[in-house]
Parts: C-alpha cells; structure tokens; sequence
C-alpha cells in the first residue's frame, strides 16, 4: 500500500491566506526560515476578477500571474527569497473552473465574459452542466453533478478535455519554472480523479500536489480516489482535532476512516473553515495555540499551519491601496495568540515562538512513537517514546498533570512559553522529570512542551 503512496511534500507548513507575494518573501527570511517551516502554501497567484473581497481569487480570469497579491516578478522574487531561506513555495492551483461573473475586465485588464477567456477558453471547453435547473451542483451524492456541473455558478471547465487539460498544465508548468516546488489543487473533488491524474501527469515526476477533497460521509466522492495522484487534505483531522479541546477526550491516534499518513496534510482550520465550520480559530487565541501544539506534536500527516486576517464580515479582503493591490503586513517579531483582534489585522501565527518552539519541538521528536497519552479532567498530554512531552490543559481552573516519560530526569525548557530553546531555558519556563514522569502544571488554558534538545 504505501510503496503506491506517491512522494509528497514534507515539513511543517504554513498557508498565508492573501498574503502579497513582497511580504511572504520578506518573510521567509525574516520568520519562516528561522522558524524551521519547510514550506508556505500562497493565495492563487492567476488574474482574477476585480473587487475588494477574499474570493475574487477563486475566480480566474486568465493564467496571467499578476493579481492582487502581486506582479509575475514579484512572485518569482518571493519564490527566490524563500528557497534561499529553505522554504518551498506550495501555489494555490485554480484549475477547476474560471468565473461565476458574467463578463469584465479582470485585475491585469483582460476583458472576457463568463465561457470566453481570451486565449484560453471558449464555450466548448466547459461541462455546461444540464443536471440541473440552473447547471450548478444542488446534490453533493451525485457524482455527475458534482463533477461537471457549476460549484456556485463558477463556469465548469470540461478537465476531460485535451485542450482544457494541457491549457491547465501550461499554466502549472510555467510556475514550476517560475520556481514554485508544488500545487494545491483547489476544487479538486469537481473535477473527476482521473482528470487531475492526467493533468498532473504532464508535470515533472515527483511535483508535490495536495487535492483539496473535503470529507463529506455521505458522498460518493471521497479522498482516498486521489491519493494516487498526491496528498490530499484530511478534514476529518481537523473535525476531530478542534472539538476534543473542550471534550477533553485525547484523540484516538488510530485514525479509522483517514487517509494514510504519508498520503495525509493536516490542519487545524483554513481560510474556508475559518469562515465556516472549524472548531477552533484565531477567536480562540489560547485554544488555538493549543490545537496547533498538539498537531505539530502528533505523528500523522503532514501539518500546515494558518495564518490570515482577523474579520467580520466573512467576505471582507484584508486591506488594499487604491489600485486594489493588497497592501499586506509584515509578522517579523509579532507575538501571539492575541486576545483579539482588529479586522483586517494579521494573525501572523507563523512569527509566534509557541510555534517556532514546537517546530523544533517536533524535529526533537523526530520518527519517536507517539505514546496513548494521559488524561486527568479536561488536561492531557502524551509523549513521543523518549524525546518530547506534550501537555494540555483546555479546562477553565488550572490543572497539575503527570505524564510517564522515558526521558531522562532533569529540568526542560517549555519550549510553548519560551520559543526555540537550546541554551539553557534561556525564557525562565521549565518542567521537571522525574521518577519517569513530566509533572506539568497548567493554567486553564495553557499548553507546555519540553524535549530532549532544550534542558536547563
Ligand atoms: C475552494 N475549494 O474547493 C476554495 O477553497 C474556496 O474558497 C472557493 O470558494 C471555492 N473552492 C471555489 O474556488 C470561494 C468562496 C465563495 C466564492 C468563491 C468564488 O468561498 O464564497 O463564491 O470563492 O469567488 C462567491 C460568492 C458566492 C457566489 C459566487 C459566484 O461568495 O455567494 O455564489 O462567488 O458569484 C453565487
Ligand atoms: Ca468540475
């Protein structure tokens, strides 16, 4: 089974939600690399259609990379800054469809109307679905609607089709040459596995995907179609993940009903959940953290962290310059988790220490086993045999937990509260081992973890 499982991307990620191609390079140097991220995912990098919200960059207008995040060169310029700091660029891939918008100028000014983008596509390279009233998906258990009718009116291009198939590899092949390591394949569920096998077989082999399938129990579609093709978004982790916070039930390191591992990127929400049915987001500030910890600490998928913007309104953009350009914010030094936020304000969770520590954290952990864990009340923590103790306490009254650990007795830096730490507990948070465990005490709320790396 696993010797079927194609080579994915590895290393901790980090999505940055409409972030402008100018910070995310800045950023990679200043945060990403430092941190030990091995690879940011971007917002779509393709033409799209104007406005002010999030969205318009799920709707393509051409291939042409200058968007509000930023110009072709400013993209390739990001893409150098970050491989030089050892961070691969995973690119957002809108592949499945072009616009629900009838006609326009998109933002680099190619005008088109819905089923005709000049030099691309014309009517006879869409599915114009007849499944339906309206030809958009009504019944997510039909496979045929799904797949060739219009998610929310976005014109459904025929991914069966020659043409539309090497049009979307061009596309794919020219970010590869402009430096990006790999492809969210945004939709993928819309579009049948057997066409993103085929397009994606046009691009060099061994070119990470990730295929943005998301669970749902009573559809036909499932993610397990596409892990031949790549990884895919495990969105049960995530469902199961937040809610166990407040039950206080350690996750069942089992996983019935996921993807393999290898096959597995895992998240704790992103920027569709966030608006939507995550559990756990930004609003929760410590419990957030928490749920990062404990992803980064676990030994399944492949993690990406997000980091986006605070809002109200769930269509808002983040801030941008009269010319619609996304005007971005720089996360260097930033700390975190906020207790609130102002809208539009970054998140910035790729610069919090908590996170950098538990990176390094994770690399202490390295393959060790994840151990079952403990659980006393609503706190709980588990060790990774002989390297790294994670502990949580989700409760609303502080809590004193002991976790049995093979590491040896000694003092450790609680790398959650002080960051990255391999000089002495160098912040002042320490944990205690002995007698074969880490005795932790933890506010309501708190998250502490040591390993064998930073002692005091
Ligand atoms: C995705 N994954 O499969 C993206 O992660 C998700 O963010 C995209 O939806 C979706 N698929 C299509 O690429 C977003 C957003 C929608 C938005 C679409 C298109 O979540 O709300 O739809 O992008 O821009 C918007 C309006 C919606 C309207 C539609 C068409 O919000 O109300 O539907 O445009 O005009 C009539
Ligand atoms: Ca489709």
């Amino acid at each position: 089974e696993s010797a079927s499982i194609p080579a994915g991307i590895t290393g901790v990620g980090v999505e940055m939600f409409q972030r402008p191609w100018t910070s995310i390079g800045t950023e990679c140097g200043s945060t990403l690399g430092p941190a030990g991220f091995s690879w940011v995912l971007t917002s779509p990098p393709q033409e799209h259609i104007t406005g002010t919200q999030w969205w318009t960059s799920y709707q393509p207008v051409s291939y042409t990379v200058d968007s509000k995040l930023g110009t072709e060169q400013q993209f390739a310029d990001m893409v150098k800054a970050c491989r030089a700091a050892g961070v691969k660029v995973i690119a957002d891939a809108v592949i499945n469809h072009m616009t629900a918008q009838g006609a326009g100028t998109g933002f680099a000014g190619t005008a088109f109307t819905k089923y005709a983008y000049p030099g691309l596509y014309g009517p006879k390279d869409f599915h114009h679905c007849t499944l339906t009233p309206d030809g958009s998906i009504q019944d997510y258990t039909s496979r045929a609607q799904v797949q060739t009718c219009e998610l929310v009116g976005l014109a459904d291009l025929d991914t069966a089709s020659a043409h539309v198939r090497t049009t979307i590899a061009g596309y794919l092949t020219h970010l590869l040459g402009l430096g990006v390591a790999g492809f969210r394949i945004d939709a993928a569920k819309h579009m049948a596995a057997e066409d993103v096998a085929a397009i994606v077989a046009m691009l060099p082999k061994g070119t990470p995907v990730i295929s943005e399938v998301i669970r749902g129990a009573e559809e036909p579609i499932q993610p397990e179609e596409y892990t031949r093709i790549g990884q895919v978004f495990e969105f049960a982790y995530a469902r199961e993940l937040g809610p166990q916070l407040t039950a206080g039930v350690l996750m069942d390191p089992a996983r019935a009903d996921h993807v393999p591992s290898a096959s597995a990127v895992v998240f704790v929400d992103n920027h569709d959940t966030e608006r939507g049915d995550a559990a756990v987001t930004y609003r929760d500030g410590p419990l957030d953290l928490m749920a990062d910890a404990l992803m980064l600490a676990d030994d399944y998928g492949t993690p990406v962290v997000y980091s986006g913007y605070a809002f109200s309104d769930p269509d808002a953009g983040p801030p941008q310059d009269a010319s619609g350009h996304v005007t971005g914010w720089e996360c260097a030094g930033a700390t975190g988790p906020k207790a609130s936020y102002a809208d539009g304000e970054g998140v910035c969770a790729e610069a919090w220490k908590s996170i950098a520590g538990m990176i390094e954290w994770r690399d202490a952990a390295g393959a060790a086993e994840r151990r079952p864990g403990v659980s006393k009340g609503a706190a709980y923590g588990f060790e990774r045999t002989g390297r790294a103790v994670i502990a949580a306490n989700p409760g609303s009254s502080p809590a004193t937990l002991a976790v049995p650990t093979t590491l040896p007795a000694g003092t450790y830096c609680d790398v959650i509260a002080d960051g990255p730490s391999m000089d002495g507990c160098a912040g002042g948070a320490t944990v205690r081992v002995s007698d074969g465990a880490a005795t932790f005490d933890l506010d309501a709320g708190q998250t502490a973890a040591i390993h064998l790396g930073a002692t005091g």
